[in-house]
């Protein structure tokens, strides 16, 4: 499709963690972005794609999209220049901080910060900077009970299993919709394929969810659970494994310690006993779990419903319990570890047993922090409720928490009371709009990416570079560049300087020292290497370090050694490099050096789980619950003004069960009242029996119609946001991730009427 005045750039699609490969025609003289498809000879994806790769062209051609910064004054926001912005968020913040001490100054990292390497290396030095400990990301209302979970029984954060949906011959799916989310913490283009493949090998798909999902439609079998009881039924499943010895561990046995813990633990919570409370029958419990133990080989695999909701981490941790007791965790066709061509996870010391948890508190709730973080659903309170402690600045990356986080309304209220926001974001929109300056940096297309969290969160060994495919226009900035220049201004120090420390940092990992992966190799070499490559700075110089010192690395001793960079340039479809490989015991970093299926921490936890069965019983099913739903053309809450995907019928609607309908005088098409402890919203109606009776189900991510926000498209379809529901005070005790799904609701028709 090349012909004179195009070009055809190879690349993957940077919007969610199935990453497929895509061609993107362009015309560099126009600058333009003539067509995005999918790329046949993408290693992983062969061409498959969604409808929302489709929508980086009208992305890139966004007239609302920012591209110079923007400063808030009386009359609204002005374009001011790189310098003027740089010196003001600059200044204000080291001002705030020297004023009122590193903690008046939050951090909220938003999800694309995942997708974009030079976000993700580059926002490192300037948090050390800026050194509070009040850091928040999107990463508390979606995966850190997982993370927990994983750190506790393999001993690292992101030691997370993922499910070999290509080999397995039975798939247990919990709380995800991969036909629609293309898949998380499972990185694989294709799902809707890898499914199906899955069922014509002879393959079993169940899923588990309290709605009739895309995926359940296209399983072997779907059961309704009731939202917030998967820790239930998944302690079921295993109870059931003892009961009937049906435990086997295989090679795995002399590698895992604490499995006479759990099956004590797992006494109290047979199918019987928590079938009232799941909704699912103990019939059906007992002969998954004798399936799960059949199989030549199973996954079980949980997402976002397992994370976000009130027993996220213990559900997330049952997951592998189960793969470990049928003895699928590390095997073909089970849930295994990647190995990735590159890792973040060799930058800095590591302490084998080490679990980064509860080193200090919010100063509200006294809510733990993890991983470095404190949970999103505290962020409000320490703004609004903290007295002198309270937080007067806030520093945003690719976040949209005012509609992506729990009680978007109270946090909209907070955010207006704070004394300065910088936000680094391409739209002006529901929360950049509360910003003092917004530091926009180019577009998707119009910078280079590697996929370094989703190449190790993948169920092969792959790994692809994305170079640029649109040259960006004169005075704009990288991510990287913004947020290195950030740095500098608050630290006092040129640009340059930062970028030699970190540069010197990532060295100081990987090379030389008797803990780095590459001891033979000198600084010296190294940096001769790098000069040579031509990788004088930026994320592009630390991704070839990465590389060439990760397992597949050349170790500076040149192309033919191995791995650089510059051979996944020369490989624009990508580098496959084999399926999962087995690798307990070398991948486990637990103090014992074993799989520790029952830590305390966790154990501990089952305690609040046994007094929530009992509650749960009393309770008899409980009244009515909220839940999401995610939509192939949306992506969280920030794609819906592009015209292609935003198009057609209204799609945030709350959907309601025929019976709960009938019983509040509904019919299909009105709109409702819904109400919680946090808000109250109006939405239209469906009624479906796609949702179990007692369970609604609304989307996320709308609510386009805040005042000031430049969002001409998404405000023509504004929705509700679905945060206005979900409550700050109800998160998972341990993870203190917010719950997003189980909240308790009131359906009412609407009008006006009282005020909660
Ligand atoms: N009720 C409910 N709430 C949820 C969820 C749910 O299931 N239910 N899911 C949760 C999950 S899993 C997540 S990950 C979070 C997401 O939470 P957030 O990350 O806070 O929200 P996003 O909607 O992803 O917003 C991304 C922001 O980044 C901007 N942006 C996009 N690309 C770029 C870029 O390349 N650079 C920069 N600088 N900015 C960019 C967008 O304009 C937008 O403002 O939402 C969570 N919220
Ligand atoms: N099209 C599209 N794709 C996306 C995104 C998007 O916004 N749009 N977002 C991306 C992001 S940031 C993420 S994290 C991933 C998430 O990827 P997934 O986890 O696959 O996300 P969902 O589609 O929200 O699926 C969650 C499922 O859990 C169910 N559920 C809710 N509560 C419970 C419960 O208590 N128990 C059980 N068992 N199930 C429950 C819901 O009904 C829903 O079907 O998707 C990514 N991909
Ligand atoms: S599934 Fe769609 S949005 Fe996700 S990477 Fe592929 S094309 Fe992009
Ligand atoms: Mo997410």
């Amino acid at each position: 499709m090349s012909s004179a005045d195009s070009r055809v750039v190879q690349r993957t699609c940077p919007l969610c963690e199935a990453h497929c490969g895509i061609r993107v025609e362009v015309n560099d003289e126009r600058r333009q972005v003539l067509g995005v498809r999918g790329d046949p000879d993408d290693v992983f994806s062969r061409g498959y794609i969604c409808p929302k790769a489709y929508g980086l062209k009208g992305l890139q051609e966004d007239p609302d999209r920012l591209t110079h910064p923007l400063r808030r004054t009386d009359s609204g926001f002005q374009e001011i220049g790189w310098d003027e912005a740089f010196e003001l968020a600059g200044s204000r913040l080291a001002e705030i901080k020297s004023a009122h001490g590193a903690d008046a100054i939050a951090t909220y990292l938003g999800n694309p910060t995942a997708h974009d390497l030079g976000a993700l290396l580059y926002v490192q030095p300037l948090l050390q900077v800026l050194g509070t400990r009040r850091r928040f990301s999107a990463s508390s209302v979606d995966q850190i009970p997982k993370m927990l979970s994983s750190c506790l029984v393999f001993g690292g954060v992101l030691t997370i299993p993922i499910p070999d949906v290509d080999r397995t011959d039975y798939l247990l799916v919990l709380g995800a919709n991969p036909l629609v989310s293309n898949g998380s913490l499972m990185t694989a283009p294709d799902m809707p394929g890898r499914l199906r493949r899955l069922r014509e090998r002879g393959g079993k798909l169940v899923v588990i969810d309290p709605r009739r999902s895309e995926t359940a439609g296209v399983a072997d079998e779907h059961h309704f659970i009731r939202p917030g009881s998967d820790a239930f039924f998944l302690f079921a499943l295993v109870h059931v494994l003892f009961e009937e010895e049906r435990v086997s561990l295989g090679p795995l046995a002399e590698h895992v310690a604490g499995v006479d813990a759990v099956r004590a633990l797992a006494r109290d919570f047979s199918p019987e006993v928590v079938a009232p409370v799941t909704g699912i029958s103990a019939e059906v419990v007992r002969r998954i779990a004798r399936e799960l133990a059949d199989a030549p080989s199973a996954a079980c695999y949980g997402r976002i419903g397992t994370c976000t909701q009130e027993y996220g981490t213990l559900a997330s941790w049952l997951v592998d319990v189960v793969n470990v007791l049928t003895g699928n965790l590390d095997r073909p066709g089970g849930a295994l570890f990647p190995t990735p061509a590159a890792s973040l996870g060799v930058i800095g010391p590591r302490t084998p047993g080490y679990v980064p948890y509860a080193r200090w508190h919010s100063s509200v709730r006294g809510l733990p922090e993890f991983n470095g973080e404190l949970p999103v659903a505290t962020l409000a309170e320490e703004i609004d409720s903290a007295g002198e402690e309270r937080i007067r600045a806030l520093f945003l990356l690719a976040g949209n928490p005012v509609l992506s986080t729990p009680n978007g309304a109270r946090l909209e209220r907070a955010l207006e009371s704070l004394d300065f926001i910088v936000s680094t974001d391409i739209y002006l929109n529901e929360t950049s709009r509360l910003a003092d300056v917004i530091l926009p940096p180019v577009s998707l297309l119009e910078r280079s990416n590697y996929d370094i969290l989703f190449h190790g969160l993948s169920v092969r060994n792959v790994s692809k570079f994305s170079p640029i495919a649109l040259e960006a226009p004169e005075n704009t900035r990288q991510q990287w560049e913004i947020l290195l220049e950030l740095t500098a201004r608050v630290a006092g120090i040129p640009a340059a300087a930062v970028d030699e420390i970190v540069i010197k940092t990532i060295l100081g990992s990987c090379v030389g020292g008797e803990t780095s992966a590459c001891p033979e190799v000198s600084e010296e070499t190294a940096r001769k290497a790098l000069a040579e490559a031509g990788r004088d700075g930026g994320p592009e110089r630390i991704l070839d370090v990465l590389l060439r010192t990760g397992p597949y690395g050349d170790r500076f001793r040149g192309e033919n050694g191995g791995l650089t960079l510059a051979t996944l340039e020369r490989t624009p479809e990508g580098i496959d490099h084999g399926p999962l490989l087995s690798q307990v015991p070398e991948i486990l970093e637990t103090a014992s050096g074993k799989i520790e299926l029952a830590p305390d921490l966790l154990v501990g936890d089952v305690e609040r789980l046994r007094r929530g069965l009992a509650q749960r019983r009393e309770a008899g099913g409980g009244g009515l619950v909220l839940i999401g739903r995610r939509q192939v053309r949306n992506n969280n809450s920030w794609m819906h003004n592009v015209y292609s995907l935003a198009k057609g019928r209204d799609r945030c609607t709350l959907l309601v069960h025929p019976d709960d309908a009938a019983r509040h005088g509904l019919r299909q098409g009105e709109r409702a009242r819904l109400r919680s402890r946090a808000g109250e919203i109006e939405v239209p109606v469906a009624v479906s029996d796609e949702v179990m009776p007692g369970v609604v189900s609304l989307p996320h991510g709308f609510g386009h119609d805040a005042p000031g926000a430049r969002l001409s498209v998404a405000r023509e379809r504004a929705g509700v946001n679905s945060n206005r529901l979900c409550d700050e005070q109800l998160v998972d005790a341990l993870s203190c991730n917010a719950v997003l799904n189980g909240i308790p609701v009131e359906l009412l028709p609407a009008g006006p009427g009282p005020r909660p």
